[in-house]
């Protein structure tokens, strides 16, 4: 079984502090990976505090791009800082878990790629490093970077398009995006169950808190809704039952 997990940024950083990484979270979130049984699992987490606060500094986004060396070493320096914090909590949790950079092993693919809305199928991602990574035993840790752009330098690919890559090309089992939100909230704020529909993205936008330069939940359902596999979007706290039963929160099918 192969499980691709994402690490919302916010949830394990203060997105209101540039650099800041939230302790308690980040370790409460990998003690609940270390209990877990997942199998073959594939994390990524997204930039938080690291990396939206670089690329906003420099004016990128996944739409806005740069030819600045300095701008791409910002970002990409930022987000291993955060990345090697990610893979040294879980490996404290005794998963072996090893950093997967993608501006080394990613490229954006579409035709006009800095308007194109993004999708797993808007990227070129070289997966077999993870794919040899699982059989080994490994547990890859990605993360939201900025990546080659043809055309347009480079911009940022978000996690959750990593996610959605992975999910394809792994043709993962499970998917999970673990938000500081416990799903995609009704106007009411219940979670809504399930979406099936891309007609449900436009009653779900969402407000990121923070400096967010890939955008909030509409984003992240729309990204979601592009891949085969079913994928839960859930807080924290369901993280454990997510990692047991495979979904939790809303579930974008
Ligand atoms: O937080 C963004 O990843 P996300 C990564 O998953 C950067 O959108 C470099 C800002």
């Amino acid at each position: 079984m192969t499980t691709v997990l994402k690490l919302g940024g916010s949830v394990i950083t203060d997105k209101g502090e540039p650099e800041t990484i939230d302790r308690p979270a980040l370790a409460s979130t990998a003690a609940a990976l270390g209990r877990a049984d997942p199998g073959r699992l594939v994390v990524v987490h997204g930039g938080g505090s690291f990396g939206h606060h670089h690329a906003d500094a420099h004016g990128v986004s996944s739409t806005a791009s740069t030819r600045e060396a300095a701008a791409v070493t910002a970002i990409h320096d930022a987000m291993g800082r955060l990345n090697a914090a990610v893979v040294a909590a879980l490996q404290e949790e005794g998963l072996s878990a090893v950093p997967v950079r993608p501006l080394s092993a990613a490229v954006k693919s579409d035709a006009d790629p800095t308007t194109s809305s993004e999708s797993g199928r808007s990227l070129g991602l070289a997966t077999r490093p993870v794919r040899a990574l699982l059989t080994e035993g490994f547990v890859p840790v990605l993360h939201g970077d900025v990546v080659a752009t043809p055309g347009a330098g480079c911009t940022v690919a978000s996690g959750d398009t990593l996610v959605a890559a992975l999910a394809d090309r792994l043709a993962a089992d499970r998917v999970g995006l673990c938000t500081t939100v416990p799903g995609v909230l009704d106007a009411d704020g219940a979670v809504i169950e399930e979406i099936d529909g891309r007609e449900a993205v436009a009653d779900v936008l969402g407000d990121a808190t923070g400096t967010d330069v890939t955008g909030g939940m509409a984003a992240k359902v729309e990204t979601l809704l592009g891949i085969d596999s079913p994928a839960s979007i859930f807080g924290p706290d369901a993280l454990s039952r997510f990692l047991e039963t495979g979904t939790a929160g809303t579930v974008v099918r």
